[in-house]
């Protein structure tokens, strides 16, 4: 069975514009899925976090792969671009966040989906409204109507 999943892309460390062009080939590259939609490179302010502006995208894949199985590849490639933890909302290498997995609701061994803030922040729902303008937030509304709730914030296209 194929699900489609939404992935939300962010990095503020070292080349991060070309770690997130990386990061979105390896998504494709991924088992048993294909590359959907891709949104656009934007840069955002950091929020609830500090260093550089960040370089965000959102990806839509159709998988085969588990909700669990799909976040431990994410975890992978995460650590494949040099991702560390040194404290909460640190400036990362890559940060590769599953958003959504169809309309599943899941809150187990550590994952939640959908992801708990991406309704509170412009970097998720701009890319996200772009990679898939009918994306629906389980227990939330639609992207259309969400993005309304952001627009204060920085945020602007790069490519
Ligand atoms: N990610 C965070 C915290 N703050 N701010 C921006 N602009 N972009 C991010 O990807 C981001 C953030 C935690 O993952
Ligand atoms: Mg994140
Ligand atoms: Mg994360």
């Amino acid at each position: 069975m194929t699900v489609q999943a939404s992935i939300g892309i962010g990095a503020n460390l070292g080349d991060a514009r070309g770690t997130v062009e990386q990061a979105i080939a390896r998504l494709a590259a991924l088992p048993a899925s294909r590359l959907l939609a891709q949104s656009s490179l934007y840069l955002s302010a950091p929020i609830d976090s500090s260093g550089d502006d960040y370089i965000n995208a959102v990806v839509q894949i159709g998988t085969g792969l588990s909700a669990h199985d799909l976040l431990a590849a994410l975890q992978q490639i995460e650590l494949a671009f040099g991702r560390e933890r040194p404290y909460r909302n640190a400036p990362r290498t890559l940060d590769l966040d599953l958003l959504l997995y169809g309309s599943e609701q899941i809150n187990r061994d550590g994952l939640i989906v959908p992801h708990p803030r991406m309704t509170e922040r412009a970097f998720v729902l701009l890319p996200l409204l772009q990679a898939n303008p009918l994306a629906r937030i389980p227990g939330k509304g639609t992207v259309q109507d969400l993005v309304g709730l952001v627009k204060d914030q920085s945020i602007h296209v790069l490519k």
